[in-house]
């Protein structure tokens, strides 16, 4: 089951800060505004279809179109309302001042795509050809996966399996590409038929976006529709002013207030 909220430009909820941290993703529906949503996507298409040229355009895994640090070619991404409005976003969930973009990437799964981005904890990806199971990694950096179109489950949107991201990450296998290179794909080695109960997709509006930590197993679908476009802009934070210990205090009280709170509710939800 989704957890949608609507964000409102300044701040989240004392709720959605609890969601966030008990479930390690949140869904926001209304991230950035029309106008940025067109800017973004008229960048978006200058890349993909060549008029802007970059040389981190490759395939992933030899099968899915990712273009790496945007930012680097064109200046809509190197500063946006999205960016702006993540800022906001770790300030409330880090509780710190802050944060910086230390990553950014495309990925394009035009209609008709029919490959999967396979479940894994980014973490998966801190080492070549895969992070060893019992990786750890900070709760300062923050992924941002914000849809230029509207998605759901037949076009790729982001799915998550909540309350996995306490521990450390589970062994990786590289399943596309070469083993040796960055450029591969990984996916999760005891994770790949999960039950659907226990997943949360996240269908979203244009403009809507998903956050998540490093260590929260996801996955997107192939694109099964015939003619919608499924483009994802997707960036890193890191908060920079945060000291890890307070971080991980910070991130207690809420996950312990969180059930405090509600327990039957997450109960029911997970
Ligand atoms: O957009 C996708 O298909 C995959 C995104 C993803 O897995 C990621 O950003 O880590």
């Amino acid at each position: 089951m989704a957890h949608k909220f609507s964000y409102p430009g300044v701040m989240l909820s004392p709720y959605e800060v609890e969601r966030f941290w008990s479930d390690g993703f949140l869904a926001m529906e209304s991230f950035i505004d029309e106008s940025t949503v067109s800017e973004l996507r008229r960048a978006y298409d200058d890349i993909i279809e060549g008029r802007v040229l970059s040389k981190t355009d490759r395939m992933l895994g030899g099968i899915t179109r990712q273009v790496l640090v945007p930012s680097m070619v064109h200046p809509v991404f190197e500063m946006n309302q999205a960016i702006e409005r993540a800022t906001d976003v770790v300030r409330a969930l880090l509780g710190t001042a802050t944060a910086s973009r230390t990553y950014d990437m495309l990925i394009d799964k035009p209609a008709g795509h029919p490959y999967e981005t396979p479940w894994h904890q980014d973490v998966g990806y801190y080492a070549v050809p895969t992070a060893p199971a019992g990786t750890t990694a900070p709760m300062t950096t923050l992924q941002f996966w914000v849809a230029l179109d509207e998605v759901d489950i037949d076009n790729g949107c982001m799915e998550f399996l909540p309350a996995c991201h306490t521990g450390s990450s589970e062994a990786h296998e590289v399943t596309a590409g070469a083993p040796n290179d960055d450029g591969r794909l990984i996916a999760m080695v005891d994770r790949q038929n999960i039950d659907p109960q226990s997943v949360a997709a996240c269908p979203l509006p244009a403009g809507g976006a998903t956050v998540h930590t490093a260590l929260t197993p996801h996955r997107t679908g192939p694109n099964r529709t015939a003619s919608k476009p499924r483009r994802a802009y997707i960036f890193n934070l890191l908060a920079t002013d945060a000291d890890e210990r307070g971080i991980e205090l910070f991130m207690r009280q809420q996950y312990v207030r969180s059930i405090e709170n509600s327990p039957l509710r997450y109960r029911a939800e997970v």
